[in-house]
């Protein structure tokens, strides 16, 4: 891994260095998830995973107004109707079993119905499918390495305007005209990678994620996924986007003084583009034959 290191760190200073990449396969593609000033909610949901997601979020959102207006009503009520003055002489009893039965069994009937329908959407999360295409995640403090691992290619992804690519972690004229070669604006600061992750539309990817060293987490709203990457542990997250365009996540677990500069940039492409670009990519980004990985472990 030491090794793969610093040759990866080789590879990077080196694009580094040559700063204007062309932006392989991806021109012309719409950033579609990104956040936005003064936007609220979620961002477009280009996943089942993500639609499901939103949808019991805004059935939540509904459920929770009833029951808040509901108890806000009730305090109301007994402010105004049962106060010292208009009800000086207060009732004694301790009990009232019908009210103890409801306020017991009203929640449990909502628990169970809100369950009915979270617990499936978790478990479609959680269910790995067959995989199209197999990712590697690894966190880094700070920044994120790729492998595909039936491709044989993997590279290493540092925000624009950090310091493997020459910045500082700050917006200068400089990295405003990185991002702008690189096919984006200023507006991307803070989200735009160096290299970022390209996967066909339509086809199930799947995230294999783990840190390097502290937990970091891969995280895409668009695509409704995130997932901790726990040094010494694999997991996995899937995901099938549906949407050509370019969806922009951050590192979503405090991994120390960089966090928010590890962000993650997912290129979505026609399957054209994806061969185009792994061709591509087999020759930039070319790690050790499989055979001889195999052979090495
Ligand atoms: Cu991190």
């Amino acid at each position: 891994m030491t090794k793969h290191f610093s040759i990866k760190g080789l590879v990077s200073g080196l694009f580094a260095a040559t700063a204007a990449l062309p932006a392989m396969a991806q021109d012309n593609l719409e950033i579609v998830g990104a956040p936005r000033d003064g936007l609220m909610g979620f961002q477009p949901a280009v996943t089942e995973l993500a639609r499901d997601l939103q949808w019991l979020d805004h059935m939540l959102l509904i459920i929770i107004t009833a029951i808040s207006l509901f108890v806000i009503g009730l305090l109301v009520w007994v402010g105004v109707r049962y106060n010292a003055r208009r009800n000086p002489k207060p009732a004694s009893f301790t009990h009232n079993t019908p009210i103890e039965i409801a306020w017991t069994v009203i929640p449990i009937v909502i628990l169970v119905f809100i369950g009915a329908f979270s617990l499936p959407i978790l478990f479609k999360q959680q269910e790995i499918p067959d995989a199209d295409l197999t990712i590697k995640v690894t966190g880094y403090q700070w920044y994120w390495d790729y492998s595909y691992v039936d491709e044989g290619i993997e590279f290493s992804s540092y925000m624009i305007g950090a310091p493997a690519t020459g910045g500082q972690n700050m917006l200068t004229p400089e990295v405003e005209q990185q991002l702008i070669d690189a096919g984006y604006s200023k507006d991307e600061f803070l989200l735009a990678t160096d290299n970022a992750v390209v996967v066909p539309v339509g086809k199930i990817v799947v995230m294999q994620v783990t840190g390097a060293d502290v937990i970091h987490s891969w995280a895409i709203p668009a695509f409704g996924v995130k997932q901790d990457g726990v040094p010494g542990r694999l997991a996995e997250l899937w995901f099938k986007a549906e949407r050509e365009g370019v969806y922009f996540g951050q590192c979503s677990e405090l991994c120390g003084i960089n966090h928010a500069y590890m962000p993650i940039t997912v290129k979505v492409v026609s399957e054209e583009a994806y061969a185009a670009w792994l061709e591509k990519a087999r020759e930039e980004f070319a790690s050790l034959p499989q055979s001889f990985q195999i052979a090495s472990k």
